[in-house]
């Protein structure tokens, strides 16, 4: 050891290498500009001899110490002589204790060219190799005026300052030190404090949302992402739908499912592709629409022989089966669902949930022997989509029918349920439902022989909800502090969160929380126990009230001696407590909050509709960011002039969208409500003045 320990020394001399010996190691110090006190004496290989040496007062003997971790990374520290150095450091370091191990002799004779009772910092220039990862300095040696070290041979000791150490001789060697606190007790505190500032961190990133309501178009793209319903995606007009998010879709989907069945209509799945030839084969329907179909046109480096389209809608997937489906009356009514995604390449600005390029949907279709049984049908998927607005999303609507315009061109009339975003007073088509009467039988040859042997058109439907929906309850519920989920749709119904005291017993605390978590479990009510120890009981209110959780149940010391839960209402943070064993009353209580949730949109919705007699009427209400219910003549004609004329005169007063044109200043017609008072003779259109026929509402829309 000692042979090879004298040849590595020969041969750093030799080659003139930095710091070969104690003289040259006092030489560099004055070289550098660094004071010291110099005390020669013999060698000093333990702590017990070092401290016999006489130091001035106000100066700290060193305790060297080199460790070593699995990878033959090496971490020097140097510690005050008192200090108890303990293992919880390392984590504050990022670094595991179980790794690390006190170098041994030939380890430390590899590292530092140095030996055992002969570790010192300025060895540090004989590791070429950067063996040493980093320095780490006890806190505690700030606190002195001067640090106690041998340079290089333990038979001197020199006493400089540690700044000197620090700035004149560790910085120019590009050396990475830290000072820390070395006591397991210290290092306890700091990593809390460290746990303490990631959290805060944490707060600021994910929780504040940093506009109000009221800047509409940044509060929605906040909420969606901090709630953690979407993510960002690098395809324009696509984005992510998380958990939280694709729950509510899930839910969706069971409701309507459940609906529909109920009406016999089954669900099957048609593919995605469409050849050229077929989607062609529907000309008419196709051509207002074709700018926006995507093609695939390639398979590896070649390019297909045909191309083709992925679904915008799937009619002209589906009926050329239906045909083949279709023989006889009796195979009539045939009601076929599927619940797929659906491409549409626009150019509008994309807006997560409410305009996207990609999109989740349901589309049924249905064939009929009668005209009369289609409309019916027409009728009652349009009262399910109202329920799904009403008792799922607690986002009411307007059930009504389309202008001839704004109706789907395929079909004979369109049905829809519309609602008004209260914020911005803009129409949202929600779903619609069509009567397309024997438009696509006659093209698709969907034919049937009635009972008279008759050869006869199938009469058909079809209709659509889409993940649009979604959007809408965000908007309608949502406020300043994030998102407010109505209950049926919540992943989490209720969050249960612990708040530990010292007075109390943390296990029983939790125990305490998981049987109400079992009790609420057996009641079929979704709840979420959040008994993460890493965050504050504040921050956790913060995190399931921006994630819109509609009840919140706090338990503390009080509640857990009075058998009580703390209920916080998320939609009008309502608070009160309420006895466990009267916590079956939760479930009315979330029924109770949806019910609220409803008729507060409902009032809101309401207040965004008004009427109007004349033009200057509709104007005002139009730039009060309101829709307007007018009689009207239902003249093509007439509600193109008032599109144009309306967008001509109408200034965007409270532009929402940072200067970036979304939508038209135009109002145009959302739908002619079911609902309705009739119109007598003589009483005129609002716009041309010719006889009304019909209200309608119109409005700027989304
Ligand atoms: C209209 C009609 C209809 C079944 C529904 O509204 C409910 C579910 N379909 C959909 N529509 C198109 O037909 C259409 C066609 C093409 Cl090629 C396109 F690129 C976009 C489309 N958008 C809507």
């Amino acid at each position: 050891m000692w042979k090879s320990r004298k040849i590595i020394y020969k041969i750093l001399i030799e080659n003139n290498l930095l710091l070969p010996n104690k003289q040259a190691c006092l030489n560099q110090l004055t070289k550098l500009g660094i004071n010291y006190i110099a005390h020669h004496h013999d060698p000093v290989p333990t702590m017990d001899d070092v401290i016999k040496i006489k130091v001035t007062t106000g100066t700290a003997y060193v305790k060297n110490l080199l460790y070593v971790d699995k990878k033959s990374n090496y971490y020097l520290i140097l510690a005050n002589h008192t200090t108890q150095v303990g293992k919880l450091f390392w984590k504050t370091l990022g670094l595991s204790s179980g790794n690390m191990r006190l170098s041994k002799e030939e380890q430390i004779l590899e590292a530092l060219k140095s030996s055992k009772g002969n570790i010192n910092p300025f060895a540090i220039v004989n590791d070429s190799n950067n063996r040493v990862k980093n320095i780490i300095i006890d806190e505690e040696l700030t606190k002195f005026q001067r640090v106690a070290l041998h340079p290089i041979e333990n038979t001197t000791t020199v006493e400089i300052s540690l700044d000197d150490l620090q700035n004149k001789f560790l910085k120019p060697l590009n050396r990475q030190y830290t000072i820390i606190k070395l006591t397991d007790a210290e290092a306890e505190q700091q990593l809390q404090q460290l746990k303490q500032q990631s959290n805060d961190q944490q707060n600021l990133q994910t929780l504040a949302i940093t506009v109000k309501k009221s800047d509409f178009s940044e509060w929605y793209q906040q909420v969606i992402r901090k709630a953690e319903l979407i993510e960002y995606y690098d395809v324009s007009g696509c984005y992510i739908l998380r958990p939280w998010g694709y729950f509510i879709w899930e839910q969706i989907q069971r409701y309507f499912d459940d609906l529909i069945r109920t009406e016999d209509v089954e669900n099957s799945y048609f593919p995605m592709f469409i050849s050229a030839k077929h989607l062609n084969k529907e000309k008419e329907h196709v051509e207002g629409f074709k700018a926006e179909v995507a093609w695939v046109t390639k398979y590896g480096e070649s390019d297909l022989n045909e191309p083709l389209a992925i679904r915008p809608t799937s009619e002209t997937i589906m009926y050329p089966a239906f045909a083949k489906w279709v023989q006889s009356h009796r195979d009539l009514p045939l009601k076929v669902n599927q619940w797929t995604n659906i491409v549409r390449w626009e150019f509008k600005f994309p807006t997560p949930f409410i305009r996207t390029r990609e999109f989740l949907w349901q589309e049924g279709h249905t064939a009929h022997s009668t005209k009369e049984e289609a409309i019916k049908q027409v009728y009652t998927i349009l009262d399910f989509y109202e329920q799904v607005y009403g008792e799922l999303l607690a986002v009411p609507v307007i059930k009504g029918i389309k202008t001839e315009s704004e109706k789907f061109a395929g079909g004979d009339f369109t049905t829809t349920v519309e609602t008004i975003i209260p914020q911005n007073g803009r129409g949202l088509q929600g779903a619609t439902s069509h009567h397309l009467g024997q438009n696509f039988s006659k093209m698709f040859e969907i034919n049937f022989e009635d009972d008279k042997k008759q050869k006869a058109f199938a009469w058909q439907t079809s209709w659509g909800l889409t993940t649009r929906s979604i959007g809408a309850m965000i908007m309608f519920h949502g406020d300043d502090k994030g998102l407010v989920l109505p209950p049926r749709i919540a992943k989490y119904q209720i969050v249960i969160i612990p708040i530990i005291h010292k007075d109390l017993d943390e296990k029983q605390l939790n125990e305490r929380c998981e049987q109400i978590k079992q009790i609420l479990i057996k009641q079929k009510l979704r709840v979420h126990l959040d008994n993460r120890d890493n965050y504050s009981p504040g921050w956790k209110f913060n995190k399931w009230e921006q994630k819109g959780v509609p009840i919140r149940l706090e338990i503390g010391p009080g509640e857990f001696k009075n058998n009580e839960v703390r209920v916080v209402q998320r939609f009008d943070n309502k608070k009160y407590q309420i006895k466990i064993e009267e916590i079956n009353k939760l479930n009315q209580i979330l029924d109770n909050i949806h019910n609220a949730m409803f008729e507060k949109a409902k009032i809101e919705l309401n207040q965004r509709i008004k009427q109007a007699d004349n033009w200057k009427e509709f104007m005002i209400q139009l730039n009060q960011r309101n829709t307007i219910l007018t009689k009207w003549c239902e003249r093509q004609e007439c509600e193109q002039q008032v599109k144009g004329k309306s967008g001509m005169e109408s200034k965007e007063k409270d532009s929402e969208i940072n200067g970036q044109v979304q939508l038209t200043g135009s109002a145009k017609t959302l739908c002619m409500p079911l609902k309705q008072d009739e119109i007598k003779e003589g009483e005129k259109c609002f716009h041309c003045g010719q006889q009304a026929k019909r209200y309608v509402l119109w409005g700027r829309s989304y």
